[in-house]
């Protein structure tokens, strides 16, 4: 296992602290609350439900690390949130995965109803991408690549053609790598590979140092999946913050019910240490790309 972030003598856990309090301000500062305050009190009361915050963390962390500063990502990485945060309010929803905890809370139509929580959802998305062009000292062109990339992660090409897969997949037992693969790739991976290039994009990265960190940003997607996969079978729902066994009770093909649970892990720490490497020209700046990949394949929750 490549583990030299901890040999620079990098602090992951004083990282995750100081970035995580930044951004918890930052998203609590974002979306003020209006008329009509309903949806605005639902749109605020998932974004600011706690979470690992990890999708703006790797944006800040690719941002820095191509030379760009925190208030130049800052407005992307909590669009990204907000969009992760809508994901979920409507992935919680009875029509989808029915379920009624996350974050350790109730979800959203639970406690505003399923109507408001749909709203709440929209209004959520609607607005990240106005935050987006709201960010200022930051060329527009980068600006307009972050929205547009931001887009394809999100739309049919990316969470939704992945969720549409997962929703018709349910129940088969019949359902291939190659699916799984798709289903989680556009579900879980798309975000998370445009939380690391757009923030490197903001900071003004080239094209082939842009498509280098893609692949890192993909072998830690599907090394998040891999993991949750794992979480759900092994963990339980005080150390998740959502209902364990989920995965199970739907009838869902996973990694550990194709693979087993151990080569899961081994493929997990497979592609961890290929994200790690593809790090390497980078140096010392490149310590908090490389803990968060650590990070990812070693989390609890
Ligand atoms: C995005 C337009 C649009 C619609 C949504 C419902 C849906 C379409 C997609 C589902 C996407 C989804 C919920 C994927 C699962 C991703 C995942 C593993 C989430 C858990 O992320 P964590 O562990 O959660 O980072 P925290 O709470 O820590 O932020």
């Amino acid at each position: 296992m490549v583990v030299d972030a901890k040999a620079q003598g990098f602090s992951l856990e004083r990282y995750l602290k100081e970035k995580k309090a930044i951004v918890e301000t930052a998203l609590d500062q974002s979306i003020v609350t209006a008329e009509p305050v309903t949806v605005y009190e639902a749109m605020r009361y998932s974004l600011l439900a706690g979470g690992k915050r990890l999708r703006p963390i790797l944006c800040l962390a690719a941002c820095n690390m191509l030379g760009g500063t925190t208030e130049m990502a800052m407005n992307t990485a909590c669009a990204l949130e907000m969009i992760h945060t809508m994901s979920l309010i409507h992935d919680d929803l009875p029509s989808m995965d029915n379920d009624d905890l996350r974050r350790g809370k109730p979800t959203n139509h639970k406690v505003y109803g399923e109507d408001i929580a749909i709203l709440a959802g929209d209004g959520l998305l609607s607005y990240a991408f106005e935050y987006v062009a709201r960010t200022q000292g930051v060329p527009a062109d980068r600006l307009l690549q972050v929205v547009i990339r931001l887009g394809q992660a999100v739309g049919a090409e990316g969470l939704v053609g992945g969720q549409v897969v997962d929703l018709q997949s349910e129940g088969k037992t019949d359902v291939s790598i190659e699916t799984l693969n798709f289903i989680h790739t556009h579900k879980t991976g798309a975000l998370l590979e445009v939380c690391v290039t757009s923030g490197a994009i903001l900071a003004g990265a080239e094209n082939a140092k842009i498509q280098k960190l893609q692949k890192y940003a993909q072998n830690i997607g599907l090394t998040f999946q891999i993991i949750d996969d794992i979480l759900d079978i092994t963990a339980t729902q005080e150390e998740l913050g959502k209902t364990a066994g989920k995965d199970l009770d739907a009838q869902k093909v996973t990694y550990p019910s194709l693979w087993g649970l151990e080569k899961s892990r081994s493929e997990a720490q497979r592609l961890t240490d290929e994200a790690i490497a593809s790090l390497e020209d980078y140096g010392a700046s490149a310590a908090p790309l490389k803990a968060l990949a650590e990070y990812i394949i070693n989390r609890k929750n």
